[in-house]
């Protein structure tokens, strides 16, 4: 349909390309209205059933660095995780930022923090996370080796622990990260850059509040934080969803050897 405000393919076309510009000059981007009020219900119910333990998740239940509830890969628990609109949405957004089509879901997380919440999930650059039990510092990867996706379940913002991130870091080495609680041998460790306030300009800390349906999207080496849920009554519902770069990927295992016995995506 072709209106004064062009037609609803123009309109996608041009949000997709805001999206890419943002992802890359910044790192990471916002992007409103991923699922619609359908959607939305049907991945709050799979949620609650999740939280809830209706749906039994075993082992994949577990907490981030023994604080926070984490369900691991939900898509492979709950088919209303892998088959949905948001996921959908987010594909096509994922391969017009690389470039390229049918990208399959690598990996979920749902990463839940109830009212009242302590924890914070400290700064960090998900690359931390390739190497066992940390990444070193100073390694650079492609910021689109993986493009995660942080869908609000909630509406969020910083009194509940809403995505912050700082842009524009993505392409400088990686400063040192440290194991800051959890075994450090165990995939549920929860990492932390060592010197946030020395390596990052934490007054350009952007913090992204979004209404429950919307997500943001960052790659592997944009620098994020989010703070603990202060409120007394909100609750803080977050789906989180990854997918690869292949050709990203490859190029890294081909470079460093050493990089192709790690999981890039573990976290
Ligand atoms: O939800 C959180 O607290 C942290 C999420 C995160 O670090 C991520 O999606 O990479």
């Amino acid at each position: 349909m072709v209106s004064e405000m062009g037609s609803v393919e123009d309109r996608q076309a041009d949000n997709l390309r805001r999206i890419k510009d943002r992802f890359q000059t910044d790192g990471f981007a916002v992007v409103r209205g991923l699922v619609g009020k359908k959607g939305l219900a049907e991945l709050q119910a799979a949620y609650d059933d999740a939280l809830s333990g209706k749906t039994d998740f075993e082992a994949d239940d577990r907490h981030l660095g023994g604080l926070t509830r984490q369900l691991m890969n939900p898509h492979l628990h709950d088919a209303r995780f892998a088959e949905n609109e948001a996921v959908r949405n987010a594909a096509q957004i994922a391969g017009g930022i690389i470039g390229t089509s049918d990208l399959p879901l690598m990996f979920s997380m749902l990463i839940y923090k109830p009212p009242g919440h302590r924890h914070e999930t400290p700064w960090h650059q998900d690359m931390a996370y390739a190497g066992r039990p940390v990444t070193e510092a100073g390694a650079t990867l492609p910021n689109d080796a993986i493009l995660q996706f942080w869908l609000a379940l909630d509406d969020v913002d910083e009194e509940t622990g809403c995505m912050t991130f700082i842009p524009g870091k993505q392409a400088d080495p990686m400063p040192e990260h440290i194991v800051s609680s959890g075994d450090p041998d165990d995939e549920g460790r929860l990492m932390a850059m060592t010197h946030p306030e020395r390596d990052l300009d934490l007054s350009k800390a952007v913090p992204c509040a979004l209404d429950a349906g919307s997500a943001t999207v960052h790659g592997y080496a944009a620098p994020h934080y989010t703070g603990p849920n202060r409120t007394k009554d909100r609750h803080r519902r977050a789906f989180i969803f990854s997918f690869a770069n292949a050709n990203a990927l490859a190029a890294i295992a081909g470079d460093r050897g050493d990089w192709q016995s790690h999981d890039p995506l573990q976290n």
